[in-house]
């Protein structure tokens, strides 16, 4: 069954936005925007007071890469926390009375069914490469900024395999297409990886600064200060280039480049004592915490609207 203090199967979180939506039928929304390689449905939730006219919006994706279960467990509990303290929290009901918030819980659908069923260190999609053996490519290597440049590899067999063009995975074209069509509504872009306990912003294709550095570093930087004050977890923040590694392809600085301002890359708990193995009683504080960074940045685009 689900519970947003366990790592959910890809069929417990399917269940579980059928039913989260309809009990909640006046704040959320259920959409698919295309089905993964294996057939998938990839679903979306969109989080907001119901309104007349087209509203401003926070796009977060969870799940990108497959094994980084942390990830998809914080999407689960944004969209209980959205539902449980709109009408108690003001700053949640006053942003969701302003935007729309796009919950994608899981991005690689297929990967991460792949790590509940035969290899939980799996990272990349579960594509078939022509004239290979080895399967997959990596999403966050796989988006038209800079793409295959710095960072990544040409070889299917590589772990940051870029893929055969940008956007050959139907995962990455499905979110592009749906971020490329909502373009004027969309003001931030959130991203949930693990793990390192980062907040990173463009650009990782190039140590150059993005246009807008200072605003994003000093957001950054009050979102991590939000953070911290939970439970003392500290974080880093800074451009992905400099911060973690250049790498180019990844979402983050594609939806930048694309005119969405607020684009953040954000490496949940811990900092490799347990890596990806992030045992499940560490799911509700990392969870907690990350909310008050995620709501910091939020508040920050609502009133810069
Ligand atoms: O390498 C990545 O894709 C991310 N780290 S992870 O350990 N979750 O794989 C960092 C992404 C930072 N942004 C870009 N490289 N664009
Ligand atoms: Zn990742
Ligand atoms: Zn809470």
């Amino acid at each position: 069954a689900h519970s947003y203090t366990k790592y959910n199967t890809w069929s417990e979180i399917e269940a579980w936005a059928d039913t989260i939506s309809s009990s909640n039928p006046s704040l959320l929304s259920k959409q698919i925007i295309g089905n993964t390689y294996e057939g998938r449905s990839m679903v979306l939730l969109k989080v907001g007071k119901s309104s007349a006219s087209p509203k401003p919006a926070i796009f977060i994706d969870c799940g990108i890469h497959a094994r980084e279960w942390i990830s998809p467990a914080f999407c689960q509990w944004f969209v209980n926390e959205a539902v449980t303290t709109y009408g108690s929290d003001s700053a949640m009901t006053s942003l969701l009375n302003d935007m729309d918030v796009y919950v994608l819980p899981v991005f690689n659908i297929d990967g991460y069914v792949f790590t509940h069923t035969n290899d939980r260190m799996w990272r990349k999609t579960r594509s078939r490469n022509s004239g290979s053996s080895c399967m997959g490519t990596d999403p966050n290597r796989n988006f038209d900024a800079g793409w295959c440049t710095i960072g990544a590899s040409s070889n299917p067999c590589s772990e940051t395999f870029c893929g055969s063009t940008p956007e050959s995975e139907i995962e990455s074209k499905n979110v592009a297409n749906f971020i490329r069509n909502n373009k004027s509504t969309i003001k931030a872009y959130l991203t949930i990886h693990s793990y390192s306990q980062l907040l990173l912003f463009p650009y990782s294709y190039t140590y150059g600064l993005a246009a807008d550095h200072s605003e994003l570093l000093k957001v950054a930087e009050g979102a991590s200060a939000a953070l911290t004050s939970l439970y003392g977890t500290r974080y880093t923040s800074g451009p992905g280039a400099a911060t973690i590694y250049p790498a180019a392809g990844g979402s983050d600085d594609w939806a930048y480049d694309l005119g969405v301002k607020y684009s953040y890359t954000f490496e949940l708990r811990d900092t490799g004592y347990y890596g990806f193995l992030l045992p499940e009683s560490q799911i509700k504080p990392t969870c907690e915490e990350t909310m008050l960074a995620v709501k910091y940045i939020a508040a920050h685009v609502q009133k810069n609207l």
